[in-house]
C-alpha cells in the first residue's frame, strides 16, 4: 500500500475564494425581498479567470503524472536483530509462543521498538510498518533476549538512508547502545533494553512470509541426538515455494551441534538453499552459513552455534524441487576446549570444535614455546578460514595471526616457520559465515639445520631427496622440480621441469605450458581435433552439426543442443538425440521428453547416518551400493554393487570355477547388503543370489569383458544403507585426470592376506588409455578404463573385485564408471589399477536385467 507521507504532501493552488476586486456585482434574492444589486464581470478578469483555471488543470495534471509515472516506487524492506532486556528474567514460558508471558512480553517489545528506537529517529518511524516477536532466550545475567523482525516500506529514493540508519543502530556494540536515548532508560512500565542489534534479511526471504510456525520449536537436549528434515524428506521432493524454518535452543551455558548428514538441494543457490543463523530470527549479520547443492562424499556439513539458539531456513522457488536434507541437532558444553592453552612439546592444535565449522564470534590464544635457540614450524594438514571474496589480503572478518594474518583455503602441508622459540597463535572469528578451520602440528627445529636429511621446499616443508626432480610436485610449491637435469626416462618441458616420457601426448597438460602435448598428431592452433583424428575449424564445435564424422565435435557441449544421433550422442526416449556433455541425472532437463532426468532414483545416499570412523574408514552408510559377496565356507571374496532392489553388477573372474570352487553356481554365494564391518554382518541384510549371468565374451586371460550379474532371490528393501548406484550411458565421458572413488573390503597391502574389517574408501584418477596401456605393457582393451595414483600407494587389490569405481558427476550423483577388475600387484609405482569400462556395457546390462 501507498501512504500518504507527511511533509511531503502536495496541496494544489486553488483560486483565491471570496470577493475579489473588479468583480461584477449583481443583485441576489434577499430572504426579506430586497432586492441585492449584482455585480457584472470585466472582461481583462474574465480571461484571468479562465488563464488561471487552465493553469490549475495543468498544475494538477502534472503532479497526478509525476505521482503516478515519476515519482519512486517503494521497496519492502526487513530488518532484524535481538534486543538484550535486563528489566526481565528469563522463564520457560517465554519459549512457548502460546503463552501469557510471551504474547504480553512479545506486544510490549514491538511497542517499544517503536517508540523507543525507530521514532527517536524520526526518520525511520515514517517508514515502518509492522515489527514483531520471533522468540525468546535467555541473556547473560537472566534477562531476556527477544528476536525481532521490522518491515518497513521505504520510497526507492531514501532507501539507502534508511539503510544506512538501521545498520547504524548497532555501532558501537551492545553495551555502548545504553546511552542512546530510549534504550537503557527504564520509564514507569517499559523495558530496560541494554543492548541491540539490526540487519537486513536475505531480499529472497523478505519477499516470503516469514512467520515463525510452531511445530519447527526445537530444543536440545543433553546426551540425546535429535533430528529434523525438509518436508516430504526422504519419500518426496520439497514442494515449490517454500518458505520453512526451525529454531533450535540450547539449555543455558551450552552450544547447539547441527550436522547434515543427507543434503540434496538444487544447485543454484539462487533458486533453492538453506541458511543456519546463529539467531532466533533470520538475520544476514549473523548468517553461519548458506548452502545448495549436493553434500559429497567426505564434505563434513557440521556447525556450531555461539550460544544456545540456533535459526534453519529452507527457501525453495517455483521449479526444479529436489530430496531435501536431513540434519542432526545435540547441545554442546558452551566451553570448547581446543580454544587457546600453552603448548611446548610439539603436537596438534585446532581450530575450536574442529571436525566441525568453527563457531561465530570466538577467540582463541596458544602461546607455543620450544627449547630455546630453535625454531617452530607450523604445518596445516586443512586450513579453511572464511574470508570475504573481495578483501582476502588482510582477513578482516576471520583469522589465525601467526607472523601475521592468514584466512582463505591453504592446501594440505602448508608450512609457515616462526624465527623465535617462542609464538602466540590467535584464532579469530566474526559473528557471521564460518569456515571448516584449521588442523595444525608444530616442531621446534634447528635453524641452522631446518629439514636434517630432507630436502628444504621454497614452501619450508621438507620433503625426501629421492622425490627431487621426480617430475612430480612433492613440495606442491613445484621448488622440487626446478633446475632439474632430466634423466632418460623423461622429457624436458620448456618451462624447466622434467616429467615422466610417458606422460607427452595424453591430452593432460602434465608440463603446465603444455610442451609435453605438442607436436603428437594434433591439429593446428584454431582447429578442433576430432576422435577420429580429422581437423575441423573450431568454430564448427558445437554448431549443431556432426561436422568430424564420429560426433565428437557435438558430445561435450556446455548447452544441450538437438543433434544428428552418433555413437556419441546422448538419446533420448522420444529417440532426439543431443548434443551435452553427461546430461543424464544432471538435475537439469535436456530432453523435451524429459527422459533423461526420469530414472535418477540412484546414486545418492538417502539417508547417511551421522557416525564418523577415523583415517580411510568410510562413514557407514556412506556407499551403499556396495556390496560384500561371500562364498559359505570362505566369507567375504568380492564386492558388488546394487543397481536396483533385484540386481547386482560384479566382476566375471569373480565367477569362475576353479577346480575347488563352484563360484558360478548361486547356491555358494551369501550376499551382504548394507554391510559395513565384516564381524558386523548381522547388521547387514542377507540375501541369496537366484541367477548369475556372466558377460558371454568374458576372457580368463585378458579379463576383458570382466563384468558380470547377479539377481537376488528377492528384491532388497531400499533403505538408508542400501541404495543403487547410476549406470552411465554408452556416451556418458569419465575423463582423464577426473577423481574416482574406490571402495572395498580388500587387501589393506599387496603382501598380507587378511582382508579389511572395515569399509574403505580411496580416491584415485581416471588415467588416460593410452598411457596407461603403455605402462600396462599393452593390456589394456578399449573395454577397460585404468585409475590409480601413478606414484603408488593407493589402489584396489585382491578382494575389492566386482566392486565399484563410483564417479560423482556434475550434481554430486554417483554413477558406476568401473568395476574393480586387475592390476600388477597393488600400489606399485605406475602400475594403475584396472577396472571393466561399465558405459560399454550398458546396453547389454539393460537387455538382460530391465535395469
Ligand atoms: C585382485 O586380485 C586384484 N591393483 C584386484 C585389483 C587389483 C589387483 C588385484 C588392482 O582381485
Amino acid at each position: 500500500m501507498d501512504r500518504p507521507e507527511s511533509g511531503e504532501k502536495h496541496h494544489p493552488k486553488l483560486p483565491p475564494q471570496g470577493d475579489a476586486p473588479g468583480l461584477l456585482e449583481q443583485f441576489l434574492p434577499a430572504y426579506d425581498g430586497k432586492m441585492v444589486q449584482k455585480r457584472r464581470i470585466p472582461r481583462m478578469a474574465l480571461v484571468a479567470i479562465v488563464l488561471a483555471s487552465i493553469a490549475v488543470v495543468a498544475l494538477v495534471t502534472g503532479l497526478l503524472v509525476w505521482h503516478f509515472h515519476f515519482r519512486p516506487g517503494k521497496v519492502r524492506k526487513m530488518y532484524s536483530g535481538y534486543l538484550t532486556i535486563s528489566s526481565h528474567t528469563f522463564s520457560d514460558a517465554y519459549e512457548n509462543y502460546n503463552s501469557t508471558e510471551y504474547k504480553e512480553l512479545a506486544t510490549k517489545v514491538s511497542k517499544q521498538l517503536y517508540t523507543s528506537i525507530y521514532k527517536q529517529n524520526g526518520w525511520l518511524s515514517r517508514y515502518h510498518v509492522v515489527s514483531s516477536v520471533q522468540g525468546f532466550s535467555e541473556g547473560s545475567d537472566n534477562g531476556i533476549i527477544a528476536y525481532y523482525l521490522s518491515e518497513f516500506n521505504v520510497r526507492e529514493n531514501r532507501l539507502s538512508l534508511v539503510e544506512e540508519a538501521l545498520d547504524k543502530l548497532m555501532v558501537g556494540g551492545e553495551t555502548a547502545r545504553q546511552s542512546r536515548s530510549g534504550i537503557g532508560r527504564t520509564t514507569d512500565n517499559s523495558l530496560i533494553i541494554v543492548g541491540m542489534t539490526s540487519g537486513a534479511v536475505d531480499a529472497r526471504l523478505a519477499a516470503k512470509n516469514l512467520k515463525r510456525s510452531s511445530e519447527r520449536l526445537l530444543h536440545a537436549h543433553a546426551n540425546q541426538t535429535d533430528s529434523f528434515r525438509s518436508p516430504g524428506f526422504p519419500e518426496s521432493s520439497y514442494p515449490s515455494n517454500l518458505y520453512k524454518e526451525w529454531q533450535i535452543r540450547a539449555d543455558p551455558e551450552h552450544r547447539i551441534r547441527l550436522e547434515f548428514d543427507v543434503l540434496d538441494l538444487e544447485k543454484d543457490c539462487r533458486n533453492d538453499f538453506i541458511k543456519v543463523y546463529d539467531s532466533l530470527a533470520p538475520t544476514e549479520k549473523q548468517v553461519i552459513t548458506e548452502k545448495c547443492g549436493i553434500r559429497l562424499p567426505g564434505e563434513r556439513f557440521i556447525f556450531l552455534s555461539s550460544g544456545n539458539v540456533m535459526l534453519v531456513t529452507l527457501y525453495t522457488n517455483e521449479e526444479k524441487n529436489f530430496p531435501g536434507f536431513r540434519a542432526f541437532y545435540s547441545q554442546v558444553p558452551g566451553k570448547i576446549k581446543e580454544c587457546g592453552g600453552e603448548l611446548t612439546a610439539g603436537g596438534t592444535f585446532t581450530s575450536p570444535g574442529f571436525p566441525s565449522h568453527y563457531p561465530p564470534n570466538i577467540e582463541c590464544v596458544w602461546n607455543i614455546e620450544v627449547p630455546q635457540g630453535k625454531h617452530i614450524k607450523v604445518k596445516f594438514n586443512k586450513f579453511s578460514i572464511h574470508s570475504p571474496e573481495e578483501k582476502p589480503l588482510d582477513c578482516p572478518t576471520d583469522y589465525l595471526e601467526l607472523k601475521y594474518r592468514i584466512c582463505g583455503e591453504k592446501p594440505p602441508k602448508t608450512v609457515y616457520s616462526i624465527k623465535s622459540n617462542r609464538a602466540t597463535v590467535k584464532f579469530h572469528s566474526d559473528m557471521s559465515h564460518v569456515g571448516e578451520g584449521f588442523s595444525g602440528e608444530f616442531e621446534a627445529f634447528e635453524p641452522a639445520d631446518p629439514c636434517p636429511g630432507k630436502f628444504q621446499c621454497d614452501n619450508d616443508l621438507c620433503v625426501s631427496t629421492n622425490l627431487k626432480c621426480d617430475g612430480y610436485n612433492d613440495c606442491g610449491d613445484m621448488s622440487d622440480e626446478r633446475g632439474c637435469s632430466c634423466n632418460d626416462t623423461q622429457i624436458k618441458c620448456k618451462n624447466g621441469f622434467c616429467k615422466p616420457r610417458f606422460w607427452s601426448c595424453d591430452g593432460v597438460n602434465d608440463c603446465g605450458d603444455n610442451t609435453d602435448e605438442e607436436n603428437c598428431g594434433k591439429c593446428k592452433a584454431s582447429f578442433f581435433t576430432c576422435r577420429n583424428g580429422r581437423c575441423i575449424y573450431a568454430q564448427k564445435e558445437c554448431n549443431g552439426y556432426n561436422d568430424c564424422g564420429d560426433g565428437s565435435d557435438e558430445s561435450q557441449c556446455e548447452k544441450s543442443i538437438v543433434v544428428r544421433c552418433s555413437d556419441i550422442s546422448y538419446k533420448c526416449k522420444n529417440n532426439q538425440c543431443i548434443s551435452k556433455l553427461n546430461p543424464m541425472c544432471d538435475g537439469e532437463k535436456d530432453c523435451e521428453d524429459g527422459s533423461d532426468e526420469a530414472e535418477c532414483k540412484c546414486g545418492i545416499k538417502p539417508y547417511k547416518s551421522s557416525r564418523i570412523v577415523g583415517g580411510k574408514d568410510s562413514n557407514e552408510g556412506e556407499w551403499p551400493w556396495q556390496v560384500s559377496l561371500h562364498t559359505k565356507t570362505q566369507g567375504h571374496v568380492c564386492g558388488a554393487s546394487v543397481i536396483s532392489n533385484r540386481w547386482l553388477v560384479t566382476a566375471a573372474h569373480c565367477v569362475q570355477d576353479n577346480e575347488k570352487y563352484r563360484y558360478s553356481e548361486p547356491d555358494q554365494w551369501e550376499v551382504y547388503l548394507g554391510l559395513h564391518t565384516q564381524s558386523e554382518t548381522s547388521k547387514a541384510t542377507l540375501k541369496s543370489v537366484n541367477r548369475i549371468i556372466s558377460h558371454p565374451r568374458y576372457d580368463r586371460i585378458s579379463y576383458d569383458n570382466d563384468i558380470a550379474l547377479m539377481e537376488l532371490d528377492s528384491p532388497v528393501t531400499l533403505n538408508q544403507n542400501v541404495w543403487p548406484i547410476c549406470l552411465p550411458e554408452p556416451t556418458h565421458d569419465f575423463q582423464t585426470g577426473k577423481a574416482v572413488w574406490i571402495t572395498g573390503w580388500g587387501k589393506l597391502r599387496e603382501e598380507i592376506e587378511s582382508v579389511a574389517p572395515v569399509l574403505q574408501k580411496a580416491e584415485v584418477r581416471i588415467i588416460n588409455v593410452t598411457v596407461c596401456s603403455r605402462l600396462m605393457d599393452d593390456g589394456i582393451t578399449p573395454r577397460m578404463i585404468c585409475a590409480g595414483v601413478l606414484s603408488g600407494g593407493i589402489d584396489a587389490c585382491q578382494g575389492d573385485s566386482g566392486g565399484p569405481m563410483s564417479s560423482a558427476e556434475e550434481n554430486g550423483r554417483m554413477f558406476l564408471a568401473g568395476v574393480v577388475s586387475w592390476g600388477d600387484g597393488c600400489g606399485r609405482k605406475n602400475r594403475p589399477g584396472v577396472y571393466t569400462r561399465v558405459t560399454e556395457y550398458r546396453n547389454w546390462i539393460r537387455e538382460m536385467t530391465g535395469v
